[in-house]
């Protein structure tokens, strides 16, 4: 049989509310992540390691830094035809800004009648983890189906965050119904504190595509979602399977990793997935050099540890260190060091997460935090210490307890407090 042509379409236009104020400026998959990344590198680097050259990025909210990063890393050779185009919003059909997911490709119709691919594969922007979206394609083309919608098993408790899928019966490669984020969910048979949840990456035949969103676009009665209402269309029809994202095989993956999949739409799953990258035996392993994660590579000298004042040690444990960063005679432990952070003598950094360019100044301490970029910390000042303290002084603090500040916010000095 001959190979098919195969068109990736990223959907990267989404706010990202949840992850203010990292998305205060920026779109969500452009949210720096694991000191070198942006979120996008994830779904790009699966597609790419998928042997896909012909990749689209549909971008909408704040997207100027996630088209510098989608043209500055990510440009392919136009002379194989190989390309990722970032794709704004601004090409539109109609007057209408924050339509849904399916209304986004519908604008983009001409990119798909342009490239005549025999697939469509969709996958979004904003989860970490590695997958070969050939294996989908394949299991899609021996189905037969028409629409195939990743899935993967999650805790009961998240059934309002995701489509929640339910298998047939008699035919479980076959989905019987989907609803996209119900208040609550039957758990399933084998495990019922879990329950089915689609990844929000699908598969398509391109002309079942095309025309289940042309008809899409003329109703007044959808969202125009590609989980809430395209979805649907291909199970009321009978034409939708499943793909069990446990059959994904990664070269050199560990069992660990290998179904690794963090959807990190809220601070908290952003910084638990960060803390899932730095233990010794990662729960999710970076270093896997078979299915590479690819990014910009910084022109940042490399990283560096000095004793500071009062011959104090400059060290790191159990953390990601970028290039770029000093530490002189700080310390540094269980956390995610971006591009040229400092940390000055005496201070201490705990369990955080920084992002390029903080500034941590002597003695002080910051503990189980985010930091976006450019933050500076006085010496003294402590962040992440004291809940109440972190609020008063104008700091978002998750019902979990993790303080986030925002791009280059204040931090008084200690005695302002
Ligand atoms: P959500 O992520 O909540 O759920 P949505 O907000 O539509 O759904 O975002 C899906 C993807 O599309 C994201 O990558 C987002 O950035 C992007 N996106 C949204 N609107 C866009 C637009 N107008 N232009 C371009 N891109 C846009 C989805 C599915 C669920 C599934 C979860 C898995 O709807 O069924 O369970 O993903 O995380």
């Amino acid at each position: 049989m001959a190979p098919k042509r195969v068109l990736a379409i990223v959907l990267a236009g989404g706010e990202g509310k949840r992850l203010m104020p990292l998305t205060a400026d920026r779109a969500k998959p452009a949210v720096p992540f694991a000191g070198s990344y942006r979120l996008i590198d994830f779904a790009l680097s699966n597609l790419v390691n998928s042997g896909y050259r012909h990749i689209v990025v549909l971008t909408q909210y704040k997207s100027h830094s996630l088209d510098r990063h989608i043209s500055e890393t990510w440009r392919l050779s136009t002379l194989l035809q190989n390309y990722v185009a970032s794709v704004p919003a601004q090409q539109r059909v109609g007057k209408s800004w924050f339509l849904g997911s399916a209304n986004a490709i519908y604008q983009s119709l001409n990119l798909i009648q342009d490239d005549q691919p025999d697939i469509v594969v969709v996958v979004g922007a904003d989860h970490v983890y590695r997958m070969d979206f050939d294996q989908m394609v394949q299991a899609h083309i021996a189905s037969g189906a028409k629409a195939t919608v990743a899935a993967v098993r999650q805790p009961l408790s998240m059934a309002n965050q995701f489509g929640v899928i339910e298998t047939d019966a008699v035919d479980p490669g076959k989905i019987a119904a989907f609803v996209e984020k119900p208040p609550t969910t039957p758990g399933l048979p084998d495990a019922p504190d879990q329950f089915l949840a689609s990844m929000g990456n699908y598969v398509f035949d391109s002309d079942a595509l095309v025309e289940a969103l042309k008809r899409d676009a003329e109703r007044l009665d959808t969202k125009h979602d590609m989980g809430g209402d395209i979805v649907p269309y291909f199970v009321e029809r009978g034409e939708a399977g499943v793909y069990d994202f446990t059959q994904n095989e990664i070269l050199g993956s560990t069992e660990r990793d290998r179904t690794y999949w963090r959807d990190v739409g809220t601070i908290d799953s952003f910084y638990d997935a960060h803390m899932d990258l730095i233990s010794p035996l990662p729960v999710f392993n970076l270093y896997n050099s078979k299915w590479p994660i690819y990014t910009r590579q910084s022109v940042s000298p490399p990283a560096k540890f000095v004793r500071g004042v009062g011959g104090r040690v400059g060290s790191a444990l159990d953390s990601i260190v970028s290039s770029g960063v000093v530490v002189t005679g700080g310390s540094v432990e269980g956390s995610v060091l971006s591009h040229d952070v400092r940390v000055n003598a005496g201070a201490r950094i705990l369990d955080s997460v920084l992002m390029d360019g903080c500034l941590i100044g002597e003695g002080a301490v910051i503990n189980r935090a985010i930091l976006d970029k450019n933050v500076v910390v006085p010496a003294g000042a402590t962040v992440g210490l004291d809940a109440k303290l972190d609020k008063a002084r104008g700091f978002q603090v998750t019902d979990s307890g993790i303080t986030v500040l925002a791009k280059g916010q204040h931090v008084p000095e200690p005695e302002d407090d």
